[in-house]
């Protein structure tokens, strides 16, 4: 049986590349909400209600757990999904955590959408975490729409994104963690903004490794070794063409949507 794997749209893909990696033998179905993304400007309602729809519709497709690969859906709808569907629930969450224990400066700037930023779940995460570092958490306006359109390094792009990530580094921020799934497809303009002692944090491979734990503990685990692990099914709720251009360019993978 597969893992099921789902997004606002295509930002989930770099949760499914760090899940690949960790668990090659993993069959896994991805599904890109493309047409309602992007949720970060949407209600609560709407949130849980498409995260329950699309979860309901991955056990239909015989997924064995569930990763809720968008900060935004697992801020809003995390709890109720694991209190309504029948199979572990595995959310994300901005790394505010290694953050606050890699910082030297004690300054780290935060990237995430609207929607995570002001949401209970962020809140409590920054007390748990946050306390003895300061960070500046910026709302990305218009870069899941980007990722959406399969834009990650136009000119466009990068006014954008250095707009948001100079005022951090000149605040001293020598952390910037990286808050929606969609955002580690900018890593190369990113890098090109920051130099290199500026760290970084995407948490799609803790949240691979989060998976396989789990998995792990409910007897869920592939058999290893097996040599017929099909590609990862893809899947969007739109005409899916770009969903198929952003896996072709940015993880090798070709096949229909
Ligand atoms: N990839 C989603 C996240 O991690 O928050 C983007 C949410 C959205 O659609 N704005």
């Amino acid at each position: 049986r597969p893992v099921g794997i789902f997004d606002s749209g295509l930002g989930g893909l770099s949760v499914l590349r760090a899940v690949r990696a960790q668990l090659p033998d993993e069959a896994l179905v991805y599904v890109a909400d493309s047409r309602y993304a992007p949720y970060g400007e949407r209600d609560h309602a709407f949130i849980v209600e498409r995260t329950l729809a699309i979860g309901e519709w991955l056990i239909s497709q015989g997924a064995k757990a569930l990763v809720v690969a968008c900060n935004t859906a697992t801020a809003e709808s995390i709890a109720l999904a694991r209190e309504r569907l029948t199979i572990p629930v595995i959310g994300v969450e901005p790394g505010i955590k290694p953050a606050a224990i890699q910082s030297k400066t004690r300054v780290a700037g935060v990237l995430a959408t609207q929607v995570t930023l002001r949401s209970e779940r962020f809140r409590a995460l920054m007390e748990r975490h946050g306390a003895d570092c300061r960070f500046l958490c910026q709302p990305g306006h218009g870069l899941v729409e980007a990722i959406e359109r399969c834009d990650v390094d136009s000119a466009q792009v990068r006014a954008l994104l250095a707009s948001y990530i100079e005022p951090m580094l000149a605040a001293g921020a020598d952390t910037l963690v990286l808050g929606c799934t969609h955002y580690p497809f900018f890593d190369a303009v990113i890098r090109d903004i920051v130099d290199d002692r500026v760290m970084l944090i995407d948490t799609s491979v803790a949240i691979a490794r989060q998976l396989e734990r789990v998995l792990g503990s409910n007897g869920l685990r592939a058999a290893t070794g097996t040599n017929s692990v099909p590609p990862p099914r893809l899947c969007s709720t739109n005409d899916g063409a770009h969903l198929r251009q952003l896996a072709s360019r940015l993880l090798g993978l070709g096949g229909p949507v």
